[in-house]
């Protein structure tokens, strides 16, 4: 019988992605270790894999411990958290978990679309709170039918969000940095211009260097006091000051926010705007996806210790 990988769990992953890692590999769960110098010191030098999250990754100090570390399985479509140049250095191989969380996010981009543009929070707290009795109706609110929205990021779940937004008779446009021909809708070079012409902006772009706060002031003033914000990409692509303010100044009609800078601190600013719909970074938080995820971290595991390609490799 051929010996099992040793296997790293760098954090509490789903209890499925958990139990399918511990039927194929030895695991060894860092978030368990109280001592983790003395863990580390143990079990680093057989370990081979490591599970982790996009959001935490491997870091130095823990991949300096494990010098026969080959392959790392993230759970998450985005990896900002793991410095991917590093593993490569390393020789690490790194793999994330595109694609089968593409509805869900779809499905989570237009319920915050239509909650901020319904006011669907607003009129819940108003309805609860006996207002509808006390003060007559509520106020009459936008519609999303023959309004123009402009998707920052048109990759895997930007292009399933441009499909629902079309079955909501909406205008689709793009900003990237390279124009799609085989897509049908119309392509802005000029994040500004893009954001001039639009009603809506969603952003779906990862976090990294090249985003940083690309979603600036000269974006939101752009954008206009009409015109609403969606972020279900990354905190760290938006000048979060410069868009509470715009909020709070109505330089910008809304925004509804599943991401933040500083997860899972929210500035508290955001709380007291009625033209805000806050999500706590559940965009692919649905039973069905999270196992999916969970299930694809494994599997890509498996293919790298079985010799074959990766299922979904970042490197
Ligand atoms: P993807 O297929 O790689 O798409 C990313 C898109 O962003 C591409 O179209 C790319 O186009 C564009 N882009 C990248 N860098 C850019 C830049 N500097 N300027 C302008 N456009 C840029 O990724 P995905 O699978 O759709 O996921 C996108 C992101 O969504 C993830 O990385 C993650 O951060 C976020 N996400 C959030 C949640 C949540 O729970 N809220 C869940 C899943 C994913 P070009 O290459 O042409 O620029
Ligand atoms: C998860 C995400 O919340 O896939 C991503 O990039 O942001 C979300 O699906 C997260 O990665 C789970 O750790």
């Amino acid at each position: 019988m051929t010996e099992k990988v040793d296997v790293l769990i760098m954090n509490r992953l789903l209890p499925s992605c958990i139990e399918g890692l511990d039927a194929a590999f030895n695991t060894h769960k860092y978030f368990e270790a109280s001592d983790k110098d003395a863990f580390l010191a143990e079990v680093g030098p057989k370990i081979r894999g490591v599970a982790t999250s996009g959001h935490l990754g491997c870091p130095p100090e823990v991949m300096s411990r494990l010098p026969n570390l080959e392959m790392m399985a993230s759970f998450g479509v985005g990896y900002d958290g793991i410095d991917v140049d590093a593993a490569r250095k390393h020789g690490v191989r790194v793999s994330n978990t595109p694609d089968v969380l593409n509805d869900a996010m779809a499905e989570i981009t237009l319920g915050l679309i239509i909650a901020l543009c319904r006011e669907i929070p607003q009129a819940d707290v108003y309805t609860r709170e006996g207002k509808w009795a006390s003060k007559g109706n509520y106020r009459l609110t936008r519609e999303l039918t023959g309004k123009t929205i402009g998707i920052i990021g048109l990759g895997r779940i930007g292009k399933e969000v441009a499909r629902r937004c079309q079955a909501f008779k909406m205008q689709v446009v793009y900003h990237g940095r390279n124009k799609q021909e085989a897509e049908p809708y119309p392509y802005y070079a000029d994040l500004t211009q893009m954001a001039k012409d639009v009603d809506w902006l969603v952003n779906i772009v990862p976090g990294d260097a090249s985003t940083n706060k690309m979603i600036n002031r000269t974006v939101f003033d752009a954008l206009g006091p009409d015109g609403l914000f969606v972020n279900v990409g990354r905190g760290t692509t938006v000048d979060e000051a410069e868009l509470l303010s715009a909020l709070k100044e109505k330089r910008i009609g809304g925004a509804a926010l599943d991401v933040f800078e500083d997860e899972p601190n929210v500035p508290e600013g955001f709380f007291g705007l009625d033209n805000v719909v806050l999500s706590p970074h559940q965009g692919s938080a649905t039973h069905k996806t999270r196992w999916a995820m969970g299930d694809l971290v494994v599997r890509n595991l498996k293919a790298h210790f079985a010799g074959l390609p990766l299922i979904s490799p970042v490197a």
